[in-house]
């Protein structure tokens, strides 16, 4: 699948916010730590229009059936989500799925089990998620695209502009953030910004 720019991630019940991502991003994942699926699939309905006009996929956090139920186009597993082949299993034909992933053991893993995309990281230290996984670094970063393949490798955790040229670099299809971009003063600079080392042709 293609996945070249920026991923965007919706953390919050905010329009206004996911119009602007929309509009810069290459894909957008609805991801919402709290409130349960009520709260997730509230925000994915309200996302689903905005992704459509914007020509992008919608993809789900977490959970298959929420990301049946809103009609989205993809689903992002974690590693203790519902395993890739069960999930396959309900979704081919239906939805693409991403599954995050850790280290390179876990690269090979999902790409072997026909994972669309991967997520990969942290790649540098991250506040957002809750008991992150050791941070991979380029290097780390380097190895999991080597071994990921066909499959695009979307680099994860810590991620700012600046770090951009790296990342792109390093082989990451696509590049995730989401306080750098969801908590700047302003979002659209920055989402441009993680954009511009793509849009140069590097
Ligand atoms: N998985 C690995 S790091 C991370 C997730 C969901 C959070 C990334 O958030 P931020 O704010 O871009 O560091
Ligand atoms: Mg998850």
């Amino acid at each position: 699948m293609q996945l070249r720019g920026f991923y965007a991630v919706l953390d919050r019940e905010d329009a206004a916010l996911a119009t602007m991502l929309a509009a810069h991003a290459c894909a957008l994942q609805v991801r919402i730590k709290t409130g349960g699926a009520e709260q997730l699939a509230r925000v994915a309905r309200l996302a689903q229009p905005i992704c459509r006009a914007a020509g992008i996929p919608l993809v789900i956090n977490d959970r298959l059936d929420v990301a049946l139920a809103v009609g989205a186009d993809g689903v992002h597993l974690g590693q203790t989500d519902l395993p890739l082949a069960e999930a396959r299993a309900v979704a081919a034909g239906r939805l693409f799925i991403g599954v995050s992933t850790h280290d390179v053991t876990q690269v090979a893993a999902a790409c072997a089990g026909g994972a669309d995309y991967l997520g990969f990281g942290p790649v540098y230290a991250t506040r957002t998620k809750a008991n992150p996984d050791p941070v991979q670094g380029l290097v780390g970063l380097r190895a999991a695209v080597a071994v990921a393949g066909i499959t695009p490798v979307v680099a994860i955790g810590g991620i700012t502009p600046a770090f951009a040229r790296d990342l792109v670099a390093a082989g990451a299809s696509a590049l995730c953030a989401i306080s750098a971009v969801n908590d700047a003063p302003d979002p659209v600079a920055v989402a441009r910004a993680l954009t511009a080392g793509y849009s140069a042709g590097a």
